[in-house]
């Protein structure tokens, strides 16, 4: 058995800004482990900065190898890797990196698909997209391509202060449009009355308006304010969940299977949420076809109701790791076929995009 890392560093084909700064680049941790005739892959879903949370590709890659991956050395069932995970607190995005590598490994071991494996599913995962901040021309532009493209919800970024004049721009050029904002904690609840002017473009929801850990807050803008709220960020673990649905701070769900230390608990998440009557959508954090492919397994499933951002992968890069990469066709998502996540790994491309490499974890079979 054998497990490796890399880090690899894969140009983005456009700038993404969002309230904490611009990406041009997805630096991503890739897994590879080769047991019993598989080999099963996953990503990590941190980058260079912890902007979005505290955790960073070396916080991880720390995390993983001075405290995970002895965990799972007999490759233990996903759940069983996080019950004895449950020591270490948070670093959910590490956590998730070795779980869903787990995940692709026991449905490679049973031959079957990881969306078959996982539960319930549609089938396809309905697409929506996530547009970065820029002038309001430029983003009434990319919403106008991505209404054409077939795109099922257009989820915009905004900050204090650029919101109004970006929601205005959209909304005159698209009155219709199944439109939301993603604020990523951009506010406080003094800021209330910015949020309340909102309302009157009748957003499907607001992503994460407040602190990235908060919930009592996001309760109390929840009464002040008719569009509803919508929590990425807040959302770290299962009793974050019903907590947020409880005191009424959240009405839909951004599921983004590595913020909340992977599919196990994601598929609780999505529980908890649906049975407060709640909605829950699969987010994403810019992967690259690895992490990607995880995405849409999970987002196929029939207990996620709403349009996620999944795009396909030509949204973000001009040459994925990936030999299959994804295509939406009238707004959807097939997800891949295969035994597990079902991607062929373009081993040439991944070469060329490999920074560093290692290996976590090596037990020679007597
Ligand atoms: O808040 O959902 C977010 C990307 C990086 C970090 C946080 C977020 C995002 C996105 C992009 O919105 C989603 C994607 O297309 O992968
Ligand atoms: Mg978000």
């Amino acid at each position: 058995m054998l497990l490796e890392y890399r880090l690899v560093e894969l140009p983005l084909l456009s700038p993404f800004t969002t309230s904490f700064g611009t990406q041009t680049v997805r630096r991503a941790l890739i897994f590879e482990l080769r047991s019993n005739g598989v080999t099963a892959y996953s990503e990590c879903v941190t980058d260079e900065e912890p902007h979005y949370s505290y955790e960073d590709n070396y916080t991880a890659l720390h995390i993983i190898r001075d405290h995970l991956v002895k965990l799972v050395s007999d490759l233990p069932k996903p759940e069983e890797f996080l019950r004895r995970a449950s020591a270490i607190k948070g670093h959910n995005m590490a956590k998730a990196a070795l779980e869903m590598l787990l995940w692709d490994y026991h449905a490679k071991l049973e031959n079957k698909p990881l969306y078959k494996f996982l539960g319930e599913t549609k089938g396809y995962a309905d697409v929506g997209i996530s547009i970065g901040m820029d002038e309001p021309k430029n983003m009434v532009e990319r919403v106008g391509e991505a209404l054409n493209k077939g795109y099922k919800r257009v989820k915009v970024k905004i900050a204090k202060g650029k919101e109004l004049k970006i929601v205005e721009a959209i909304r005159s050029a698209y009155p219709d449009a199944p439109l939301s904002v993603d604020a990523n904690c951009d506010y406080t609840l003094s800021d209330f009355h910015i949020l309340k002017a909102l309302d009157q473009f009748h957003l499907l929801y607001i992503e994460q308006p407040l602190e990235h850990d908060d919930l009592i807050h996001h309760s109390k803008l929840a009464k002040l304010i008719s569009t509803p709220i919508c929590l990425d960020e807040s959302i770290t673990s299962t009793e974050k969940c019903k907590k947020a649905f409880e005191i009424g701070a959240a009405r839909v769900v951004n599921i983004k299977p590595g913020r909340v230390a992977g599919l196990f608990p994601s598929l609780e998440i999505a529980k908890i949420a649906r049975s407060f009557g709640g909605h829950v959508w699969v987010g994403g954090m810019l992967e690259t076809g690895v992490g990607r492919s995880f995405n849409i397994s999970f987002a196929s499933l029939s207990l996620v109701d709403y349009p996620g951002d999944t795009s396909p992968n030509e949204k973000y890069f001009e040459k994925d790791i990936v030999l299959n990469p994804f295509k939406m066709v009238n707004g959807r998502i097939t997800p891949n076929h295969g035994a597990g996540i079902g991607i062929e790994v373009d081993y040439e491309r991944l070469e060329r995009v490999t920074k560093t490499r290692g290996t976590l974890l090596e037990v020679v079979q007597t």
